[in-house]
């Protein structure tokens, strides 16, 4: 979603702006723009363009050591120069750069516009700068006051940071919903929406909360409520620079991170299992054994892929510990007035830690007394401090729009948290030992998919001109369809519905014809033989095939195969879905579309 850049200090702002936005382009945005201030005055630069374009459109000769700046994508008016952000008051004294959504900005803009304030843009946001500009000329003692009393009138998310051209030593930033982060240098002082635009320039972070405000100087920041009570911020180091953010030798970030995924196996595997025994340590999420045999029910949810490796998980712990579990939409769950129940342990799944409905979930859980973790892979996000306890992936930092680490990871950790409630139960010390094997070799044989890369590429090419693509699994196979038809429509914008093998004869092999490719999920399991017949099914109606399979296969019964290696069977959904991103990738890559950048797409959704 949009990025926000913040910067005060002794060094010209235009540069470490713009670099800034550079970092954050991967989230997805459909405009930029930012604000210094020179001689008391703002100058303001947006438009509808890249950050590329934007460093052309703006004077370098107007060095100022603050400023503010942002990627837009677009929630209140179009994607036009105007609606780009930084949005300023009447006085053009003040200039505001927000991220989320004010809901009641349709009667704050009624209200300022029979005042006589006349709008520049179809924005939310803008309201937010005449308000601050209007408290300021009411008197109000400081920006920090005037952007308080602001904020108390207005509902909805924000995480914002507001320039002064009349006090540009400092710049006040408050969040709610929204992330905003704080870094700390030398002499100067940054602030950003994600620590991506940080690390080049510092470790040193501190992370607002819902709620907060800071004023920030070169030398010092403050931090308050929105009742003007002060909180004590400790900055924390975050593990992470420049590098983790660099493409290297990689053509694009989706790329790059499905080839890093053996190793981000190998980091969330790390100390985590326990051969001895046969378990795992999930560390984070303080359940000692008789806290874990107390649980009667697992109930995952996310959104997107996060939601379809929450499945995956569901079922290893019905499978390992014979616990009731399922997996939801977040974006459901928060609205449809759950039963909560107090033997049920709530998994929270978010790449990004900021997923507004996981949030809003999370938080709907708790206030009616459920015990809820986090399973996130960026480490002070808002899900992980509103959970308290919970996993950390160990990703690293994700930067394609297209989940691939993350979404491996979770279900590495997810079969962990499945065979710590199994191993307290009835599963035995053996069978244990035997997944504990299967997943400390999950790293080598990534390695060997990731060998098959230019025989996938080959089956991607062969059918690039396909319009549309079923996914068939059945059971284990399931998510894994899921997950390969998301990740085929995200980047290639290919139509991509996964369907259960079992179902298709209930309706969907009406759409079976030679146009219509079908990617079936064939473990070599107690299924095989249905799976075996789903593809007879699909060939008699003239449907190609493209198997995925660690089975020995009849001689062309199906059009295509790709060869998975054999892992433990329980694993194969976490295995299974790595040559189906290889497989979206290329085809994508055949299409020439924006992989790291797809339409309409944004990384951390961190609106509703
Ligand atoms: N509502 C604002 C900001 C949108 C946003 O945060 N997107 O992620 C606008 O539409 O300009």
């Amino acid at each position: 979603m949009c990025g926000i850049v913040g910067y005060v200090g002794s060094r010209p702002a235009t540069p470490i702006l713009l670099e800034g936005l550079h970092r954050l382009e991967y989230r997805g945005y459909d405009s930029a723009g930012l604000a210094v201030a020179a001689r008391g005055r703002l100058k303001v630069t947006k438009a509808a363009v890249r950050v590329d374009e934007l460093r052309d459109l703006v004077e370098e000769n107007q060095p100022s050591p603050v400023g503010i700046a942002h990627t837009r994508w677009a929630t209140h008016g179009e994607p036009t120069d105007a609606n780009a952000h930084p949005h300023v008051d009447g006085a053009k004294r003040i200039a505001v750069v927000h991220n989320g959504i004010i809901e009641n900005s349709g009667r704050l803009r009624e209200r300022l516009a029979a005042q006589g304030v006349t709008f520049a843009s179809e924005t939310d946001t803008e309201a937010l700068a005449h308000l601050i500009g209007a408290a300021l000329a009411d008197g109000a003692e400081s920006l920090e006051d005037a952007v308080r009393a602001t904020l108390r009138e207005v509902n909805g998310a924000y995480g914002i940071v507001v320039l002064d051209a009349q006090n540009p030593g400092q710049l006040v930033v408050a969040r709610n919903g929204s992330p905003i982060v704080l870094g700390i240098g030398d002499g100067e002082m940054f602030v950003a929406s994600d620590v991506a635009a940080l690390v080049r320039y510092t470790q040193r972070v501190v992370y607002l909360d819902d709620g907060e405000l800071a004023t920030i100087t070169a030398d010092d920041f403050v931090t308050s409520t929105l009742q003007a009570h002060r909180t004590a911020k400790t900055p924390t180091t975050v593990d992470l620079d420049d590098a983790d953010y660099q493409l290297g030798s990689y053509a694009n970030f989706m790329h790059k991170e499905i080839w890093e995924q053996p190793e981000s196996v190998r980091r969330t595997l790390l100390g985590r299992l326990d051969e001895r025994f046969g378990t795992a340590r999930l560390g984070g999420i303080n359940l000692d054994a008789r806290a874990l045999r107390a649980i009667r029910r697992v109930k995952f949810f996310g959104c997107g892929s996060a939601y379809y490796a929450g499945q995956l998980g569901a079922n290893l712990v019905e499978e390992w510990a014979r616990l009731p579990a399922d997996a939801e939409p977040a974006s459901e769950l928060r609205y449809r007035n759950p039963v909560v129940e107090e033997d049920t342990l709530y998994v929270a799944i978010s790449q990004s830690g900021e997923t507004a409905d996981t949030l809003a979930a999370v938080q709907e859980l708790k206030r009616k007394g459920g015990q809820v973790i986090g399973m996130v892979n960026t480490v002070g996000s808002a899900i992980a401090r509103e959970c308290g306890s919970g996993t950390f992936l160990h990703a690293g930092p994700e930067v394609s729009v297209a989940s691939t680490k993350a979404y491996t990871n979770m279900g590495v950790c997810f079969a962990m948290l499945a065979l710590a409630l199994g191993r307290v139960r009835d599963l035995s010390v053996s069978d244990g030992a035997r997944i504990v094997a299967g997943l400390d070799s999950l790293p080598s044989l990534i390695v060997e998919v990731l060998g098959a890369e230019n025989e996938i590429s080959a089956v991607a090419k062969e059918h690039s001109g396909a319009e549309r693509m079923f996914f068939i699994g059945r059971t284990r196979g399931w998510p894994v369809a899921r997950e390969g038809a998301q990740k085929l429509k995200e980047i290639s914008y290919v139509h991509a519905e996964a369907y259960q093998a079992g179902e298709l004869k209930h309706g969907p092999l009406a759409l079976i014809e030679p146009a219509m490719p079908s990617v079936v999920i064939v473990p070599d399991d107690e299924l095989l033989a249905k799976n075996i017949g789903t593809i007879e099914q699909i060939k008699a109606r003239g449907g190609p095939v493209i198997a995925v399979t660690n089975a020995d296969l009849p001689d062309g019964l199906a059009d295509s195969v790709i060869q998975v290696p054999r892992s433990e069977p329980e694993l194969d959904p976490i295995l299974f879905t790595i040559p189906l991103q290889v497989f979206a990738y290329h085809l994508a890559h055949h299409l020439g579309r924006d992989i790291d950048k797809p339409r309409n797409l944004a990384k951390s959704v961190t609106v509703e």
